[in-house]
């Protein structure tokens, strides 16, 4: 290269303090990126994004693309300014080069003059760097390329001109270290949906993911002027959203920023999303708080004084959320995260910002829009007077208890053992398989409920409803614990709470069915990992006397193998299983029920959630997205439905 220039290498002290910071990242990776697991491979990927969104914040990036190569190594692009090239003062080292190898503990890298709104420029990427088998960059800027490159943090190729350019802007990219993750594959869907996520937490900034892994690329660009505005909507896509404006509030006070959308859907769960620095906060904190505490008081104020609440009456937290899908973003510069996970916000000024933001922003809106007011607000009052039907539905539960001593159902078998740490409850889809699995089971610890006919629409049904309904009101009582708010874990009778459905269409309607009431009303019992799956055998193979199982289409070819042996002759009589209700009770047990023998599936949170998910799409009121969920999954469908 002609106009090739290069930085004179000079290994003084600070280099040495380099090369220490860098081992201390790959000595503990988890110190600085959470896990070496799935999570914090991906964390990489953010990271150096991170620092692409920065730039945009600052105005001078427009455009960000992530491309997963073949080989999962990733390139980040964007057209800002490009990181500095000159020789910081400080170090005699280019600054592009100090980024890349410095660990910046704080604030204290450039002695704070690259503090920008979103966070500290740079931060990330010398941790990225360090847990990376190999990582290039490439600067244009001043009308030139420069180039840089490292192997595990340790510089392979000083920071060198390799072209000339008439655009700016910086492209990143890096092997994930094998020495350092446990598995190097890149989830696509878990990028995209993080990419997306910035896109809406950043009005106007376009992103595109792209996937180069296979023949065909698969790509998208999201860009969305709304910014959380489109969140709200977009998150509220498949369901019925009960006013069309979306309710957009925001301000800032010193360094600190937040901005809140909400619109209310015809549902009955509360969809809250809030993030800050666009870093995802599930434990909530103080934002959350700030905004719960300012919406519940606005409402009845507004509710107050136009009449539509009366008296005394009052509405709660939760009333007012039934329903609510908010997007909450705050951005701040001394982000304090908490809690087990660090997922939840401290800082507590933020909490005032928010609160006093709501509070004036949705009074006015309300003031200016009667109609959406008054809709939110009736939504309110019928979810509070839901709650107080389900209390008292509750109640009539438990004075029926009380008074009529042993209320179990008369459908539940129950078994001898009392210590629900040792015992089982099978949820049995129809009578006849009730009847095989009590006949089957050992009653020592196995309790069977059989369930039969067509369940309750639980989207639809409101709480007291559901208390009351006659198919699942068995499943309350035997399962002892309560529902809704009073559900209390500690009084489950059973410590794994099993459904057992059969692998056909009607099977998995009772098994969604079951999974979302579960979800919605005893969560506590999914996160202690107390629900599962039976998985009856697919196929049964016999010959003469020997009869075994196979529970997939390769097991089937294998055992089936196994029982020829070397007579090439003999017959293995296979066949598909029909159902469990044509299973005998021996086989019932040998095969499903039996815990030396058999396979249980623990039902896991996002297994439940995803069976609400599917329950939302295929009960409620949308025909579109049903039409598209049941247009992609047709092909799965007709595989269950023999
Ligand atoms: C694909 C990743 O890192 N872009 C990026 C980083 C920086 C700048 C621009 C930048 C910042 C500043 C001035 C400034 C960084 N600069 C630094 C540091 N994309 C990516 N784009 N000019 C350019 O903050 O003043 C760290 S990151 F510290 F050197 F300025």
């Amino acid at each position: 290269m002609s106009d090739e220039t290069r930085v004179e290498q000079e290994y003084g002290a600070s280099q040495i303090q380099v090369l220490e910071g860098l081992e201390a990242v790959r000595k503990r990776p988890g110190m600085y990126i959470g896990s070496t697991s799935a999570s914090g491979l991906h964390h990489l990927v953010y990271e150096i994004v991170d620092n692409a969104i920065d730039e945009a914040l600052a105005g001078f990036c427009k455009h960000i693309t992530v491309t997963i190569n073949p080989g999962n190594s990733i390139t980040v692009t964007d057209d800002g300014r490009g990181i500095p090239v000159d020789i910081q003062a400080q170090t005699g080292r280019p600054a592009m080069e100090v980024v890349f190898t410095v660990l910046h503990a704080g604030g204290k890298f450039g002695g704070g003059g690259y503090k920008v709104s979103g966070g500290l420029h740079g931060v990330g990427a010398s941790v990225v760097n360090a847990l990376s088998q190999w990582l290039k960059v490439q600067v244009h800027k001043n009308g030139k390329i420069y180039q840089m490159s490292f192997e595990r943090g340790v510089i392979t190729q000083d920071m060198t001109v390799v072209g000339t350019t008439d655009r700016t802007g910086t492209t990143v990219t890096f092997q994930p270290d094998p020495e350092m993750f446990d598995s190097l594959i890149y989830d696509y869907e878990i990028l995209h949906t993080r990419m997306r996520e910035e896109a809406f937490l950043n009005a106007g900034l376009s992103i595109t993911i792209e996937d180069h892994r296979e023949d065909e690329i698969v790509s998208d660009t999201m860009c969305y002027e709304g910014g959380i505005r489109e969140f709200a909507t977009w998150s509220n896509r498949n369901k019925t959203a009960i006013h069309d404006d979306v309710v957009y509030m925001s301000g800032s006070k010193d360094d600190a920023s937040a901005e809140i959308a909400i619109q209310y859907n015809d549902g009955y769960s509360e969809t809250m999303l809030s993030f800050a620095n666009d870093v995802r906060t599930p434990e909530g904190g103080m934002h959350e708080v700030g905004f719960k505490t300012a919406l519940t008081r606005v409402l009845n104020a507004y509710g107050t004084k136009n009449g539509i609440i009366k008296g005394e009456d009052k509405v709660s937290g939760d009333d007012c959320r039934e329903g609510i899908t908010a997007i909450i973003s705050v951005k701040l510069t001394d982000a304090q995260f908490e809690g087990q996970t660090k997922a939840k916000l401290g800082n507590a000024y933020i909490r005032t910002l928010v609160d006093s933001i709501v509070t004036k922003q949705l009074a006015t809106y309300f003031e200016e829009h009667p109609q959406t007011a008054k809709t939110i607000l009736e939504k309110a009052m019928m979810a509070n007077r839901a709650r107080e039907a389900a209390r008292k539905a509750r109640e009539s539960i438990r004075r029926k208890t009380a008074l009529g001593g042993a209320a179990m159902p008369d459908k539940l078998r129950d078994c001898n053992e009392t210590d629900a740490a040792l015992t089982e409850l099978y949820i049995v889809e129809g009578d006849s398989a009730g009847g095989s699995a009590t006949q089957g089971r050992d009653s020592r610890f196995q309790a069977i409920l059989p369930l039969w006919g067509k369940m309750l629409n639980v989207e639809k049904a409101r709480e007291d409803k559901v208390i009351g309904n006659d198919k699942l009101q068995p499943v309350i009582t035997a399962l002892g614990a309560g529902i809704g708010e009073e559900f209390d874990v500690s009084k489950l009778r059973y410590h794994k709470v099993v459904i057992m459905a059969d692998a056909d269409v009607d099977g998995s309607h009772i098994r969604t069915l079951l999974l979302t009431f579960f979800f919605r009303f005893m969560r506590p019992m999914i996160e202690h990992g107390y629900v599962y799956a039976a998985m009856p055998p697919l196929y049964k193979l016999v010959r003469g006397k020997t009869t075994r199982y196979a529970f997939s289409d390769a097991e089937r070819d294998r055992i089936s193998a196994e029982m020829r042996g070397d007579n090439p002759n003999a017959k293995v009589d296979i066949s598909r299983n029909k159902g469990l209700g044509e299973m005998d009770p021996h086989e019932l047990w040998e095969t499903t029920m039996d815990p030396e023998k058999r396979t249980l599936k623990r039902i896991q949170l996002e297994d439940a959630a995803r069976a609400d998910e599917i329950f939302t799409l295929l009960m409620g009121e949308k025909v579109e997205p049903r039409r598209e969920y049941i247009e992609a999954n047709a092909k799965f469908a007709q595989n269950l439905d023999y």
